[in-house]
């Protein structure tokens, strides 16, 4: 049994929307990093979410953490093969969901809810925002001719990127209409709604 800290709307969407595709039993704990439970800190000393137990394993990386359950649920379809012509896009977008293209939005989501008196508004934030832009701009180019991220089937790099275009979205960066219409696809899915409906 998987133990997924998570907190509504956070990148633990991305763990527990894996699970809901794969069948996978799993727990939530609901976690805050404001006010972190005693076993949230066990978890992860860092208060970042989403947290992850299995036995005595601990991590806090959503995207090493949706890898490790594939290759422990797995075989699964949702991850792609190294001998399946789409694999290094999937490795390529599994990876710039989070690294290049959600990484930088924290800083701006920081600014946003607690900096005071808009404090967070100055050049750093402005260089984050154009930033963003380009990611998103390069995710739109992508998705104008393709039902899915990487080759021709939902994958996990499909959950990953969907999660981060809704956190583009938050953060008022958007990349148009190919990845509008991707998001609302992948999100319609029933696993994601079961997903997003945990509190
Ligand atoms: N790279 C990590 C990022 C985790 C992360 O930054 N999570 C946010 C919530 S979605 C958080 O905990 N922010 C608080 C902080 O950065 O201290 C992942 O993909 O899991």
């Amino acid at each position: 049994m998987f133990t997924i800290f998570h907190t509504p709307r956070s990148r633990s969407m991305r763990v527990i929307w894996l699970c809901e595709e794969m069948g996978a039993p799993y727990e939530v704990k609901p976690a805050s990093f404001f006010e972190p439970t005693p076993e949230f800190l066990e978890a992860n000393p860092l208060r970042t979410i989403p947290a992850f137990k299995d036995g005595d394993v601990r991590m806090t990386e959503s995207i090493a953490i949706m890898v490790y359950m594939m290759e422990k649920c797995g075989p699964t379809d949702l991850a792609v093969k190294p001998n399946e012509p789409a694999y290094a896009d999937y490795l390529q977008y599994l990876i710039f969901s989070e690294a290049t293209a959600a990484a930088p939005a924290n800083a701006l989501i920081a600014g946003k809810f607690l900096a005071k008196d808009g404090a967070g508004e100055n050049w750093t934030s402005g260089y984050i925002i154009e930033a963003l832009s380009k990611r998103a701009a390069f995710l739109e180019d992508r998705l104008k001719s393709r039902e899915f991220v990487a080759g021709d089937r939902f994958t996990a790099a499909d959950i990953a990127i969907a999660y981060t275009i809704g956190l583009l979205g938050f953060v008022g960066v958007s990349g148009g209409e190919a990845s509008q219409s991707y998001h609302e696809r992948m999100t319609a899915r029933p696993a994601y709604q079961r997903a997003a409906a945990i509190q």
